[in-house]
């Protein structure tokens, strides 16, 4: 049984035999879409996210990097825009391989992208002037969708860098959310002057939320996401330590132009795999590689 694929306006989308199903956009390499055998989205992407490259997709799975948000004391990255340039480039499709270990209940699909210095636009190299080359792939099962990152460091001086997956997760109702996975890990609270705090019990949305689990502490690298009690994602990371949990509720998602419907906020949660707090520091010659699994 074959996978269905095809590459087509600036989109790499790859269909399992089993029914599951990606979107990816060369803009970006942002996922934007993922779905489970039945035809249901588990991603969510807003009605006005832009997808023709003149901005940040909305939505689904952005990437950061090299910065996290903005870092004006940082001199590397302090030119760079908020979440950096690799959601705003256009990444080049590499490749797909596909694994059919038993059978088409087993087949899967992982799809290679790339940007480097050899790609990057003009303008954005004058800000951040570094050698490097990084490879997303994108692996898709029947049971889970997972992106990694490879990041190697072609130039001959130290790269300082942060990275993250902006990943948008699909809910019925935020209202009957809890997260869990976090307990007893320090958190930046970005919703009460950056205090930092500690995490005790599960998490639920009840406003604005903007955390930076910093790290991680759960147990085997692992956020639940419950919806009345039942776990509808699992999201296991990779050598990212930090979690950010976000959700922009109404103030926010009202004064966001790409953010439709404006009650979208019920819809989503944002759960990010990343390496935020501080700076990974990327010696000549050598390479990082994180990931995240993500279990519906
Ligand atoms: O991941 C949380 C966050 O850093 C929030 O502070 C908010 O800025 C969000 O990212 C979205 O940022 P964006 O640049 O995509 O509008």
């Amino acid at each position: 049984p074959q996978v269905n694929f095809s590459h087509a306006n600036s989109r790499v989308t790859a269909v399992l035999p089993t029914g599951e199903s990606v979107v990816i956009l060369l803009y970006g390499a942002t996922v934007i879409s993922w779905k489970n055998r039945f035809g249901m989205e588990k991603l969510w992407l807003s009605d006005a996210a832009k997808l023709d490259g003149s901005k940040a997709v909305r939505g689904g799975i952005p990437l950061v990097f090299p910065v996290f948000g903005t870092a004006p004391d940082h001199a590397p990255t302090s030119k760079l825009p908020q979440h950096g340039f690799a959601r705003n480039s256009r990444w080049e499709f590499l490749g797909k391989s596909s694994s059919e270990s038993a059978g088409p209940s087993d087949t899967s699909v992982k799809l290679d992208f790339g940007l480097s210095s050899n790609t990057l636009e003009d303008g954005v190299k004058s800000q951040w002037p570094y050698t490097f080359s990084i490879i997303y792939s994108v692996t898709l099962t029947p049971e889970s969708l997972s992106t990694s990152i490879v990041i190697t460091n072609d130039g001959a001086e130290p790269i300082d860098f942060q990275v993250l997956m902006h990943t948008y997760l699909r809910v019925n109702d935020i209202s009957q959310i809890q997260v869990t996975g976090l307990e007893d890990s320090e958190y930046v609270d970005k919703v009460d002057a950056a205090k930092t705090k500690s995490q005790s019990g599960a998490v639920a949305i009840t406003g604005e939320t903007d955390r930076v689990y910093t790290p991680a502490k759960g147990p085997s690298n692992a956020v639940a996401v419950a919806e009345e009690g039942e776990t509808i994602f699992t999201v296991v990371r990779d050598n990212l330590k930090d979690v950010v949990v976000w959700n922009p509720w109404t103030e926010k998602a009202a004064g966001m132009g790409d953010f439709e419907p404006k009650d979208g906020f019920k819809k989503m949660i944002c759960i990010e795999a990343g390496s935020v707090n501080g700076w990974v520091s990327l010696d000549p010659g050598d390479a990082f590689e994180g990931a995240q699994t993500i279990s519906d």
